[in-house]
């Protein structure tokens, strides 16, 4: 298998998700400004240009970083990381990765593209303060929810808290002061202690 992806980006979660697991594996970088990486023009690996992309032991790529974590746990099938088919908690991890791709990792990208996307410093600051505060809110939501618990369905480490980490990590990008909320805060010292979390931060770069 070859995951296709760019230090610190999204592509981090499921990173993490194989170093959990044990895979083997091996790790392709995406230029994502030219879209190019080592195989040469990364849109004929994946037309959105986007990473996460998976090329799988059959040769296929599969997309979607959430969806990519998820087949990630299910070829190993050990109902650690996500919990087996049909089970409630099973649901319970996927209902965070659902909200954590959909109202906190988008909510993070208009942050990143405002200065190159808007002309004025007055329409750049004004998308900022909207997503600073729609990011606020589900921060506040996530504290409270993640209350003394280690992780967010209690005290297994899942795929969602791989992917929730890899967001919280760009809080420091943009401005936001993850030390507002406690137990977001202790939350990532927490996940950036685990021993695969360091294993996949060393190969893309991003520690020593
Ligand atoms: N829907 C995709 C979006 C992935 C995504 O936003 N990836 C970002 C990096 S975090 C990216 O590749 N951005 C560059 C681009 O889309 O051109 C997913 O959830 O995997």
């Amino acid at each position: 298998m070859k995951l296709y992806y760019s230090p610190g980006s999204c592509a981090l979660a499921p990173h993490i998700v194989m170093a959990e697991l044990n895979m083997m594996y091996e790790l392709e970088a995406v230029n994502l400004k030219d879209k190019t990486c080592a195989s040469g023009d990364f849109y004929k690996i994946n037309m959105k240009g986007s990473v996460p992309a998976l090329k799988m032991d059959n040769g296929d790529i599969l997309t979607e970083g959430a969806i990519i974590s998820q087949y990630l746990a299910d070829q190993k099938n050990e109902g650690t990381v996500l919990a087996k088919f049909g089970t409630a908690d099973r649901f319970r991890t996927l209902e965070w990765m659902n909200f954590i791709a959909t109202d906190i990792h988008k909510n993070f990208a208009p942050l990143f593209s405002a200065d190159h996307t808007y002309k004025s410093t007055e329409a750049q600051n004004e998308v900022k303060a909207v997503y600073t505060k729609a990011l606020t809110d589900k921060f506040n939501f996530l504290a409270e929810k993640l209350g003394q618990n280690d992780y967010l369905t209690g005290n297994q480490f899942t795929i969602a808290d791989a992917y929730l980490f890899t967001c919280l990590t760009w809080t420091k990008y943009v401005g936001m002061e993850l030390s507002n909320w406690a137990n977001l805060n202790t939350f990532v010292k927490r996940v950036s202690q685990r021993p695969a979390v360091m294993r996949a931060m060393k190969e893309e770069g991003l520690i020593k």
